[in-house]
C-alpha cells in the first residue's frame, strides 16, 4: 500500500548512503549502528494516523522499527541524563524531549511492510507516541541521538523551522 504521508523534496544534506545512527553524550556505551544493526533488534509495530499542523492527516500507517527503551538501556543512559536531542541529516534540524517522551518513542524502519524510503526520512524516522506530540517531532532521517543533562534549548530546532515554513 502507498504511504497516505505527503511526499516532500528531500532536502540538501540528506546522504542515506553514507549513514550510521549514533548514539551520544551521557552514556555508558556510545553505540553507533547501520540498518542492519537496527533490523536485528527487536521489532514492533505501530499503527498511527500522522497529522501536521499545516493541516493535513495521513490515516492509517504502520511503523515498525526498534523502542527508543532498546536503543537506550544497549547504550546505557547516565543517571544525570534527562533529555535527549535527536539530530538529522538536513543541516541542524534537530528536536529535544525529556527523557521519558524518548524512551516511549520507536525508531522506524519500515512504513507499511516496507523499507522506510528516503522521501519518509529513511532510513530511519523518529516516530513519538501520537498522543501530545506534535507534527515536528517526528524527526526525519535521524543520525544521532545525543543524551543531555539539559534541554539543548538552542540546539532545539524542529518546532522553529517547521512552523518557518508556515504562512
Ligand atoms: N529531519 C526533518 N524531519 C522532519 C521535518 C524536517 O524538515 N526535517 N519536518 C517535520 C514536519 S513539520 C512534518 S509535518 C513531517 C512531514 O513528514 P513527511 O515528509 O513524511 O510527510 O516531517 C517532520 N520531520
Ligand atoms: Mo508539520
Amino acid at each position: 500500500m502507498a504511504s497516505q504521508l505527503p511526499r516532500h523534496d528531500v532536502p540538501d544534506g540528506v546522504e542515506p548512503t553514507d549513514w550510521s545512527l549514533r548514539v551520544t553524550g551521557a552514556v555508558e556505551r556510545p553505540l553507533e549502528l547501520d540498518r542492519a544493526d537496527l533490523v536485528a533488534m527487536d521489532l514492533r509495530t505501530v499503527d498511527e494516523e500522522f497529522s501536521c499542523v499545516e493541516g493535513w492527516t495521513a490515516a492509517g500507517l504502520s511503523w515498525r522499527g526498534v523502542e527508543l527503551a532498546t536503543l537506550l538501556d544497549a547504550a546505557g543512559v547516565e543517571p544525570a541524563a534527562s533529555f535527549g536531542l535527536v539530530h538529522a541529516m538536513d543541516g541542524d534540524y534537530a528536536c529535544s524531549f525529556p527523557l521519558d517522551r524518548l524512551r516511549d518513542a520507536l525508531l522506524a524502519v519500515e512504513l507499511d511492510g516496507q523499507p522506510l524510503e528516503v522521501v519518509h526520512g529513511g532510513p530511519t524516522r523518529l516516530v513519538p507516541r501520537a498522543t501530545d506530540s506534535d507534527c515536528w517531532e517526528s524527526v526525519k532521517w535521524v543520525s544521532r541521538i545525543e543524551l543531555r543533562t539539559d534541554a539543548a534549548e538552542k540546539a532545539d530546532t524542529a518546532k522553529a523551522l517547521a512552523l518557518s515554513r508556515i504562512e
